[in-house]
């Protein structure tokens, strides 16, 4: 079970936190341009987003599709890098409830197995929200929407009870622009102004350990909008109605930037006695102006103490609602841009920037385990060329003492005279187009020993 308790600040370096670097060591992928041993220990590593952000008692996490999990690329970075998952549609209300009483969480089910079985954290997106709603909630009396928003809540966080550390409760409940106005839906309009309290009420005895946010845009700075939603918080907390965090999406664009007041807003909303948390990040853009923006929201985030952790929404900007905005920490070919660089660093982390240089027709490498029975394990080396084509490549493997390589497939091995470093070269040629990639892979005899193996860089001579 994931422990909610390892997202406060307080706490940093709890259990699911000590469980993430271990699962890191067993299931998850090494990044390696040079050497990337993962030991198992809890302190050694910083060198990926995740890795950084619980250094500072943080975690990182991204949305994620249901329908992507079947892309090694994707799969690859995402254990690399992120230790928190949020659904980016699945687990909304027409995907989990499209007919009236039929719930369906077979593309929900997909992410959160996939979360758990790499320990990461999950945050629930999103329980009552007047947008995409099956069609059936909006010809409802008064008395079965509110029936039904009950009902709602109490069958999706059953279904995940202890498995959530933060639901979004209520999903921007409020209209943009100056009116400080609760925003027309089926349950503002035949409820009134009482279900968002109820639906926290419910939420709170559907599921007492998982934290309860209300979470919404343009309230990321101090404006009327992010106003009238601290006067609902501070009332709430006022009368005992059960809130816990607040999330602030943070969708920027030239339109919309970084607030110059973002910490201190994050701040005041802290000071109810909320935990605040950044949900949906991503700041369209490129280059250095990208990377700075990026930079600005991790301090801000760093900056309040309550500030518990920061999702990006996405992976790659090649699936971003806004992929045209380039929004993201990875470019469509999953290579890192500046604005990661930026994140990592500004989190305390190192060893960012290492994709190839570009024109140097490099090569770098990723490893991930992809089976594991009672006596061994698979593992997969992804070869990867830079930004220019490639005719040849050389990856060496190291395995811990004790483990033994009994098989290896779609490579050339020659082995050093302990046995324990293999040199990989290709199968016939190694022609690989700029940013094409092979993989090959091989059987580990453990022997005891889990540790994932060793990976030098990758060599092009
Ligand atoms: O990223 C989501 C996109 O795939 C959906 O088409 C869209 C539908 O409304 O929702 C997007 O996610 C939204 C999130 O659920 C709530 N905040 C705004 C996000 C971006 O639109």
């Amino acid at each position: 079970m994931i422990s909610q308790s390892s997202h406060g600040r307080k706490r940093p370096r709890t259990r699911s936190f000590t469980r993430r670097v271990l699962t890191a060591g067993l299931v998850g992928v090494l990044s390696a341009t040079g050497l990337a041993g993962m030991s198992g220990s809890a302190t050694a590593s910083n060198h990926t987003l995740a890795e950084a952000a619980a250094s500072k008692g943080l975690y990182f996490g991204t949305a994620v599709a249901h329908n992507r999990l079947s892309e090694s690329d994707y799969v690859a970075v995402l254990n690399r890098e992120f230790n928190s998952v949020t659904h980016e549609n699945s687990l909304k209300w027409e995907s989990v409830q499209p007919s009236r009483g039929n719930f369906t969480f077979t593309n929900a089910d997909r992410v959160v197995n996939h979360a758990r079985s790499q320990g990461m954290s999950l945050r629930g997106h999103t329980l009552v929200w007047h947008s995409q709603l099956p069609g059936w909630m909006n010809n409802l009396s008064a008395a079965d929407t509110r029936t039904e928003m009950n009902n709602h809540i109490n069958r999706v966080m059953g279904q995940y009870r202890g498995q959530i550390h933060s639901w979004d409760v209520v999903n921007e409940a409020f209209q943009d622009g100056n009116s400080g106005a609760r925003r027309s839906s089926p349950f503002q309009d035949k409820i009134g102004n009482s279900w968002i309290e109820e639906s926290f009420r419910t939420a709170r005895a559907a599921d007492g350990n998982a934290k309860l946010c209300y979470n919404d845009y343009n309230t990321d700075g101090i404006n009327a909008k992010s106003n009238a939603v601290y006067d609902m918080v501070r009332d709430f907390k006022a009368r005992g109605v059960p809130i816990d965090c607040v999330g602030f999406q943070s969708h920027f664009n030239p339109q919309s930037p970084v607030p110059g007041n973002y910490q201190q807003n994050l701040q005041r909303f802290a000071d109810l006695g909320v935990d605040v948390q950044i949900t949906e990040l991503d700041i369209e853009g490129s280059g250095a102006a990208q990377a700075d923006n990026y930079r600005r929201v991790i301090e801000a985030c760093l900056g309040v103490s309550r500030c518990t952790g920061i999702s990006v929404w996405g992976v790659t900007d090649k699936y971003s609602w806004r992929s045209g905005g380039t929004p993201l920490l990875f470019d469509g070919n999953y290579n890192k841009k500046p604005a990661y660089d930026a994140v990592l660093q500004a989190l305390g982390g190192s060893g960012g920037g290492t994709n190839p240089p570009p024109g140097t027709g490099a090569c770098s490498v990723t490893y991930e385990q992809t089976d594991r029975w009672g006596d061994r394990f698979n593992g997969r080396v992804t070869v990867r060329a830079g930004s220019s084509a490639i005719s040849s490549w050389r990856v060496n493997v190291t395995v811990s003492n004790g483990q033994r390589i009994s098989a290896t497939w779609n490579g050339s091995p020659t082995w050093d005279s302990s046995g324990n470093v293999m040199t990989m070269r290709p199968n016939g040629n190694g022609n690989l187009s700029a940013g094409a990639s092979t993989s090959f892979g091989f059987t580990v005899m453990a022997n005891g020993n889990w540790s994932a193996p060793s990976l030098g860089s990758c060599s092009v001579n």
